[in-house]
């Protein structure tokens, strides 16, 4: 049986059931619905909402228990493994899987646009908000697909690929090569989910999350968070920015 680093390896994912706590899970639920909602109202007013229902992107700053909960993770260690190093987030949104909606997250796509077969470039971690089924939409991941660069055919790949089942609470990591698709949700409710990504310190983010949440704010997070979250990886716009003691420096020695 291969431990959970060869199951990424060669599987390309795997799922880790019962990671947060359920009154956790409760407080990402209900900043989920506003951060949905304020998405929305944006994608409306830019024009950009055709096939992206469901969809909230860079939630971070939008709710309290995004950045609580990047302390409560027990999986960092085994992503500090895999990446042979620090880390930082790359996106963090979430995903509303509603009953009977097209969404762009329901076709077949992968999350990295350059392919990258022995060096990983990105992880996901998919945060089960409600209970994972076949019926309300389960993600579907195609096992080996991350060693392969040409999308697979339609048929072939919905024949083929595997569901990521799991209690509320549970969580999935991909190799971001992976191919993988959301399933379509034919139950009544909803299936809510986190859904976030994690590179190399040195890899630009989708979003400049220390500038969105204040250079300041990140004084008062814990050590792990402001690591995830990208304040030791900040890139200084002036020379007294750049010209810093180690510890002072906005990129941070140890980044890689
Ligand atoms: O919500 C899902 O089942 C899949 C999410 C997804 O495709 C993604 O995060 O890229």
């Amino acid at each position: 049986m291969l431990d959970a680093q060869g199951q990424l390896q060669n599987e390309g994912w795997a799922v880790f059931p019962n990671q947060i706590d359920p009154d956790m899970v409760d407080r990402l639920n209900s900043d989920l619905e506003r951060a949905y909602t304020a998405c929305r109202s944006v994608q409306m007013k830019n024009g950009v909402a055709a096939d992206a229902e469901g969809s909230a992107h860079h939630i971070v700053g939008l709710g309290a228990s995004f950045v609580a909960l990047l302390s409560e993770i027990p999986l960092w260690p085994l992503i500090r493994d895999y990446f042979r190093g620090e880390f930082i987030v790359n996106s963090y949104g979430g995903f509303v899987n509603l009953p009977q909606a097209n969404s762009y997250v329901g076709r077949i796509h992968r999350d990295v646009r350059t392919f990258q077969k022995l060096n990983p470039l990105m992880i996901n971690m998919l945060i089960m908000l409600d209970d994972f089924t076949l019926e309300n939409g389960a993600t579907y991941l195609l096992s080996g697909s991350h060693l392969v660069e040409e999308k697979p055919a339609e048929t072939a790949f919905f024949a083929k690929a595997e569901r990521a089942i799991g209690p509320a609470g549970s969580i999935l990591l991909f190799n971001s090569n992976l191919w993988h698709a959301a399933g379509r949700n034919r139950s009544r409710a909803p299936r809510r989910a986190l859904t976030l990504t994690f590179t190399p310190p040195f890899f630009k983010q989708q979003c400049d999350y220390p500038r969105l949440l204040g250079y300041e704010a990140g004084d008062q997070l814990p050590a792990i968070s402001r690591q995830i979250l990208g304040y030791n990886a900040r890139v200084p716009a002036n020379l007294d920015e750049w010209y810093q003691p180690p510890e002072q420096r906005m990129y941070k020695p140890d980044q890689g």
